[in-house]
């Protein structure tokens, strides 16, 4: 087993409860030491009430539930306790010093976890997405990180890989005992057996896009000249007075984020510096800022004040975001005429021709067409969204090595095809069956492994 490694496992700040744990063959004795006794035989996976002392001068500091979870039968396959005191951050900090003064030392992020993939207790995916669950955003992307995390993903790659190795058997042994190429026949089902693997992988791989959306969600920046309204409609779709409003314009000059959820996909909402040309030092970062988030964004909603008449502006902000998904906000509705809205519509359409614009119509400050425009929003979206109560891939790097696998075994079967040699097609074969290797990490290497633990949290 290896060192004793020491947590808090829920967040840092006051609470009901605080849950220190430790994980690794001296904690026992830790917890033994932390209850002031000499030594301690607990009941396994028992609740203990039990007085916490300074293991200085033996004042007794808190009463605490303590649990043990002997080797393997615990989360990391190690002996593992877990301290629930009171959730006082100097207490907590207390029992954490104690720990580290006995010879703990302080987890890394994700190591807990770490040590229940070395010791066999999950793969790399399951891992992952204990990871995910944790960060989910909506109730959505948790439910599929519960999924990958109860082994759905593992279980949906191993009669992948089985075949995959099948094939390699079938190769290398025609490698072994047979001088001349592989039969017509058996080459036959060999391609046939290649294309239902490749098919395979696609059809799971197709629903990172969904995944993607659902877990990650969309980046949306709103640009626009100052003052038509940009950090009212923020505010309006946040539900909150997030923003500074006043009717100077260039009141906003570093730009704001905030997250809102509409139909269980996260919106990640930027409000920015009004576009212009200035000669104000401050405001001018803040517009070359803006245009930066721009280039990031997955939606652009670019604002139009149809109380004013379409400016040269106007129209180059338009014009910047042509390529780029985009919904064109025409504000203060409230102010004008519906024929004066149209005119601004038919002003933009005209201007730029071909351009398939998409229109909101909105008074960020009465709140008219907020709920329209967040459709508006995940709609277009969403479409890649339909149908899912399966098994969505939601991490870009399963994702890449999806693709990657895919693309292996589709150029095996070209090879295949030109009749090139065993050898030669089962390169690929191997590399594809590597790549799905390294999703639920039998053939992940160290590096990679310390780079995606790297995301993980403290006591996770
Ligand atoms: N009548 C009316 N006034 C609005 C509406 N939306 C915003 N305003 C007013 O327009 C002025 C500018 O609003 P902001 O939200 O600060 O505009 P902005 O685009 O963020 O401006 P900058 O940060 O300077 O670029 C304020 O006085 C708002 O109250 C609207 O829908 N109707
Ligand atoms: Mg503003």
């Amino acid at each position: 087993m290896a060192d004793t490694i020491v947590a808090l496992a829920t967040p840092a700040g006051r609470s009901g409860i605080g849950v220190v744990r430790l994980s690794g063959k001296e904690s026992l004795s830790f917890w033994a030491r932390l209850c002031g006794e000499r030594g301690l035989d607990p009941e396994p996976r028992y609740s203990h009430l039990k007085s916490l002392v300074d293991i200085e001068s033996g004042d007794v500091i808190d009463e605490a539930i303590v649990t043990y979870f002997k080797a393997p039968h615990s989360f990391t396959g190690e002996d593992v306790v877990e301290v629930s005191c009171h959730g006082s951050p100097v207490l907590l900090r207390q029992v954490i010093d104690s720990c580290l003064k006995l010879g703990a030392r302080l987890a890394e992020p994700g190591e807990f976890t770490l040590r229940a993939l070395s010791n066999g207790r999950m793969d790399l995916a399951e891992a992952e997405a204990i990871r995910d669950l944790i960060d989910a955003q909506t109730t959505a992307a948790a439910r599929q990180a519960v999924r990958q995390m109860r082994g759905e993903f593992s279980h949906k790659l191993q009669p992948i890989k089985d075949e995959l190795l099948n094939s390699i058997v079938v190769l290398e042994s025609a490698l072994e005992f047979v001088e001349d190429d592989l039969p017509e026949m058996q080459a036959a089902g060999l391609r046939d057996k290649l294309s239902g693997i490749a098919a395979d992988i696609g059809l799971i791989s197709s629903t990172f896009k969904a995944g993607k959306l659902i877990r990650d969600g969309l980046r949306v920046t709103l640009v626009g000249r100052p003052n038509v309204g940009k950090s009212s409609l923020f505010n309006a779709l946040l539900g909150s007075d997030r923003a500074i409003v006043t009717e100077i314009p260039g009141t906003t000059r570093d730009h704001i984020h905030e997250r809102f959820v509409v139909n269980d996909i996260p919106v990640s909402l930027i409000d920015t510096a009004g576009l212009r040309e200035t000669d104000d030092i401050v405001e001018s970062i803040g517009v070359e800022r803006s245009r930066r988030v721009i280039a990031d964004a997955d939606l652009v909603m670019v604002m139009i004040d149809s109380s004013e008449e379409i400016s040269e502006d106007d129209l180059q902000i338009l014009e910047s975001v042509r390529e780029i998904p985009n919904i064109v906000v025409i504000n203060k509705i409230d102010k004008v005429e519906t024929e004066d809205v149209k005119r601004s519509i038919q002003e933009i359409k005209t201007s730029s021709p071909g351009v398939p614009f998409e229109f909101a119509t909105v008074s960020a400050k009465l709140g008219m067409g907020i709920d329209d425009l967040k459709r508006a929003i995940v709609d277009r979206f969403a479409a890649d969204n339909k149908g899912n109560s399966g098994f969505l891939v939601t991490d870009a790097r399963h994702h890449d090595l999806l693709v990657r696998s895919r693309a292996e075994v589709l150029s095996s079967i070209e090879l295949l095809d030109q009749k090139a040699s065993e050898e030669i097609i089962l390169v690929g074969l191997h590399n594809a069956l590597r790549y799905l290797g390294q999703i639920t990490g039998e053939t992940t290497t160290e590096d990679m492994l310390t780079r995606i633990f790297s995301t993980f949290c403290i006591g996770k």
